[in-house]
């Protein structure tokens, strides 16, 4: 039964793309039903075949990686070289967890007067909650785990962008995962998302999103203490000292902030320059945003592409031109005018660490830039945040880098880079940035729970 019908927008041209049913409270009720009932048979497919069913799966969305990728730059805008590595993203976390099955071993323990052996069992139904921002990824960061310890999924896709994670459920169906295994149901947070974190066949949810709701759910959750992992907002550091190769930090700042039109948790939307080369870092920086290609996303050249809605971009704005407080808006790109859902890169110089512009997650293509004075005041301010996902530590010091970075409080640190996700090491956040880790092998443990047995020998 579906409660409405949804129209999904292309957000570089305003124009319609397709029209989705969304699920209402029966339909979400039926597949979770569905989902509890293909569990036991799910979980008794020997590992040797649940890992060649998903190693089908993975390399079936690699055979579909330009289909997915088109769907991804109508549907989300995103450009077209980043949708394409979105799609080779759920392919290969899909191959990587294929791996899994068959390596989901217990213990033996030594005890007296018997045989002690642990389990690492499935969970059950697991209910996938996702944002707009990478439909993809986030998507398979939680199936594929999942479905490789046993358990049975039905995952909600965000409301604006569910066309390419409903043709991944098209293309598990295809590779041969059996019927209720893996549900994708497009549908209202507060309907859909909200069922399951109340229904009690859903074990465990796994909810990226906006902090407010993470915390939401988390308290829901807790009436029936259900299993939750919660990857939420981020407001990540960019730290450059003076020692490192300047030319290097200000090439690769721009991207850290700007790719996917800033609308990624782990954007280093905070840059913290140490004091002796701030104007030298600025000039370099925005000589490098100038080169930034802002366009259709379709394009193979463009570098970033449209926010994906025009909400989104009224709140963008509501940072910069409509705030209260003053903002000193240091550099402006510029991006197309008319349909479409653009903003500028903008840089910004906030005047303090209170401002709004440089604590709250402004998840669009504004950064703010701060002097700092010494490795001490670049960590202090670092964490001077709610957040704690991502970061980044620019020096030519081994020894600063490595401090620096187990002083930062956040999950995922990179030294002379921006990367933050790799299928195999685990991500996720410290602090108002989400509870467990996603992808590498933490995540399996994430899907499991360990049962202990003990076999007395004595007699
Ligand atoms: O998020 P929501 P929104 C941040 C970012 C962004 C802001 C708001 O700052 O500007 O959040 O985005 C589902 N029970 N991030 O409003 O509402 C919803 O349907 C269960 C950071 O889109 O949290 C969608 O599928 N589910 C973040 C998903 O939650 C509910 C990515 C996220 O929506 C629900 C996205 C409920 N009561 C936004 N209400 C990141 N970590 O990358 C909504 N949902």
């Amino acid at each position: 039964m579906s409660s409405a019908r949804h129209t999904i927008v292309n957000p570089a041209t305003e124009e319609p793309v397709r029209t989705v049913e969304l699920a209402g409270l029966e339909a979400t009720d039926e597949a979770i039903a569905r989902a509890a009932t293909a569990g036991p048979s799910w979980r008794a497919v020997a590992p040797a075949d649940r890992g060649r069913l998903l190693r089908r799966f993975a390399d079936l969305v690699g055979d579909h990686n330009e289909e997915l990728a088109r769907l991804e730059v109508a549907n989300a805008g995103h450009t077209i070289g980043n949708a394409r590595w979105e799609a080779g993203n759920v392919r290969d976390v899909l191959t990587f967890y294929s791996a899994a099955p068959e390596r989901l071993h217990g213990k033996q323990i030594p005890v007296a007067g018997g045989i002690d052996v642990t389990f690492k069992e499935p969970l059950g139904v697991v209910g996938i909650i996702v944002p707009w921002n990478f439909p993809m990824p986030i998507a398979g960061w939680g199936f594929a785990p999942a479905l490789a310890a046993g358990n049975t999924v039905v995952l909600k896709p965000a409301e604006l962008t569910p066309l390419t994670a409903l043709r991944l459920g098209e293309l598990a169906l295809e590779a041969g995962l059996p019927e209720g295994v893996f549900t994708v149901l497009p549908g209202k947070g507060s309907v859909v998302g909200a069922r399951f974190v109340t229904h009690p066949a859903v074990r465990k949810v796994c909810f990226t999103g906006s902090t407010v709701v993470g915390q939401g759910i988390m308290r829901t959750a807790a009436d029936q203490l259900k299993r939750v992992t919660l990857e939420l907002g981020g407001k990540s550091a960019n730290i450059v000292f003076a020692d490192a190769d300047l030319e290097a930090a200000a090439a690769a700042a721009p991207m850290s902030f700007l790719d996917n039109a800033g609308q990624d948790c782990c954007a280093r939307s905070r840059i913290l320059v140490e004091r002796s080369v701030f104007d030298r870092f600025m000039g370099l920086f925005e000589s490098a945003i100038d080169g930034v290609a802002v366009g259709d996303p379709a394009d193979e050249t463009s570098q970033m592409g449209p926010l994906v809605s025009a909400g989104q971009r009224e709140t963008v704005r509501g940072f910069v031109e409509g705030s209260t407080e003053p903002v000193d808006v240091a550099f402006r790109g510029s991006a197309p005018t008319g349909a479409g859902w653009w903003y500028p890169p903008t840089v910004v110089l906030p005047a303090s660490t209170s401002d709004r512009v440089w604590r709250e997650e402004i998840f669009g293509p504004v950064v703010g830039v701060m002097p700092f004075d010494d490795e001490a005041d670049a960590v202090a301010k670092a964490n001077d945040t709610a957040y704690g996902l991502s970061g980044s530590i620019w020096t030519r010091d081994v020894g600063r880098a490595l401090r620096v970075a187990r002083g930062v409080e956040a999950g995922n640190l990179s030294v002379n880079s921006h990367s933050s996700v790799r299928y195999s090491t685990p991500f996720g956040g410290f602090k108002a940035s989400g509870i467990g880790r996603e992808l590498g092998p933490d995540a399996l443990d994430a899907f499991t729970e360990v049962k202990n047995v003990f076999i007395d020998t004595t007699s």
